[in-house]
């Protein structure tokens, strides 16, 4: 499998407005994207750091993975997104190497991306989501 880059770091946060106005206080970067993804149950807006993302992340009700994540650890690192080009061929791989993915299939993301998440559990406490951009975001 090839990793294109790092896309975006997902952080979660109550109030999205204040976080953005905060990055852009304190570090200078500015949305390029925000969007409601319904079937993530997130608001999300994309700050771009170089050729990569801080992804801004809010919950849209508290039964929602970032709603729950907020609930039991508070505002915070959520999950880290690889680049690939084929994201069916790097699910294909990760089900060859036993990898616990929550996604078996890639699902709409953001951006028209297709996305798909492999569990916290499967390595390093960490929770990885892989992104094919459509076209126009390569
Ligand atoms: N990072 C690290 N660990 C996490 C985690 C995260 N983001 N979310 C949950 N965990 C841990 C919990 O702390 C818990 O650990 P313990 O068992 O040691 O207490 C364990 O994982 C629980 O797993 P679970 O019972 O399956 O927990 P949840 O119901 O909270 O679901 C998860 C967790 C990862 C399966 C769920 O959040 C999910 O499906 N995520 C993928 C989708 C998503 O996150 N969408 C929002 C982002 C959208 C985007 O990027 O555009
Ligand atoms: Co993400």
């Amino acid at each position: 499998m090839k990793l294109l880059n790092l896309d975006h770091v997902g952080i979660a946060v109550h109030d999205l407005d204040a976080a953005i106005a905060s990055y852009g206080e304190r570090y200078g970067i500015r949305p390029l994207y925000r969007e409601v993804v319904e079937r993530q149950g997130v608001e999300e807006a994309m700050l771009a750091v170089g050729g990569s993302f801080i992804q801004l992340l809010t919950p849209l009700g508290p039964d929602t993975p970032v709603g729950k994540f907020l609930e039991r650890n508070g505002e915070g690192m959520h999950h880290v997104a690889f680049a690939v080009a084929d994201i069916d061929a790097a699910l294909e791989h990760l089900r060859s190497e036993g990898a616990r993915l929550i996604d078996e299939q890639a699902r709409p993301g953001g951006r028209g991306a297709r996305i798909a998440f492999v569990h916290p559990k499967d390595l390093t406490g960490t929770l990885i989501e892989l992104v094919e951009l459509g076209d126009g975001h390569e």
